[in-house]
């Protein structure tokens, strides 16, 4: 696939904890799939060496570098450390995907091509021609219903708010203001969808194909969905407080 024109200036941005089987086989697919593209690995201290090995690809690579955190303080927490290293360094286009192979970096160009007309663009796997391989049906589920419960909460037009394969500009970050996110796990990705789509930004979904983690333990939890919940519902509440407030 063929990334159509001139993109700007493009960092991957790709969070580890413990992803030592899957770190050189994801940069080495961006490398390879787009390599105009920069890759940041964002490891928050990754007791299995990830971090290290991630140095040893940046050591051997100028367009590959590490911003080592010192413990582990979840994947939101992990991106805008990422986005705020890449907004300092005047990248164009902003890159979310994960170490374990769920996001195809050979799928990136077609994030980059519908980036030309959106301000957003989400890797979507609940629209037409996007799909989910490996997953087992209680996954699934669980992440489908997520999307049901925001959609009927916030109202965003969004099949894949949670989804975490995105493009962003550089000036829909600026905008949507990072100070202010402090969703930690999940949540944060429907945070800033929230957000861009509240700001009147252009949110696009493209289709993809999500593939479960091969190699690699997963960092989902309980808490991560419990948070999810807890934020989706309040969020959700006051919104409609807002609006209440707002016809009196
Ligand atoms: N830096 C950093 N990366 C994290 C943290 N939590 C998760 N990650 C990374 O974020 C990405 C997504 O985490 P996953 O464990 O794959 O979460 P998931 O996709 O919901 O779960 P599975 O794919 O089922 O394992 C992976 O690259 C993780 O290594 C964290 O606290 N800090
Ligand atoms: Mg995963």
């Amino acid at each position: 696939m063929e990334i159509s024109g001139d993109t700007g200036r493009v960092l991957v941005i790709i969070p580890t904890f413990n992803e030592r089987e899957n770190v050189e086989v994801i940069v080495g697919r961006v490398r390879a799939a787009v390599p105009v593209a920069d890759v940041l690995v964002v490891d928050d201290n990754s007791p299995d060496g990830t971090g290290e090995l991630a140095d040893g690809l940046a050591a051997e690579d100028a367009q590959v570098q590490v911003l080592h955190r010192v413990a582990k303080d979840g994947l939101g927490a992990a991106y805008i450390a990422g986005f705020r290293w890449g907004l300092g360094r005047g990248y164009d286009v902003l890159v979310e995907m994960d170490a374990d192979g769920s996001h195809q970096p050979e799928e990136l160009p077609l994030l980059l091509n519908a980036l030309r007309d959106a301000d957003l663009v989400i890797g979507a796997r609940y629209v037409p021609g996007g799909e989910v391989v490996n997953w087992p049906k209680s996954r699934e589920a669980l992440s489908r219903g997520g999307n049901t419960y925001v959609k009927i909460m916030l109202g965003v037009p969004l099949h894949d708010a949670t989804g975490g394969y995105r493009a962003f500009r550089a000036a829909t970050l600026e905008k949507i203001g990072l100070d202010q996110v402090d969703s930690r796990g999940y949540c944060f990705q429907i945070d800033l969808a929230l957000r861009a789509v509240r700001q009147g930004l252009r949110v696009v979904e493209v289709p993809i194909t999500f593939v479960e983690r091969v190699r690699g333990t997963s960092k989902m939890s309980q808490s991560i969905v419990a948070e999810a919940m807890w934020r989706v519902t309040v969020w959700g509440v006051a919104g409609r407080l807002n609006r209440l407030r707002g016809r009196r």
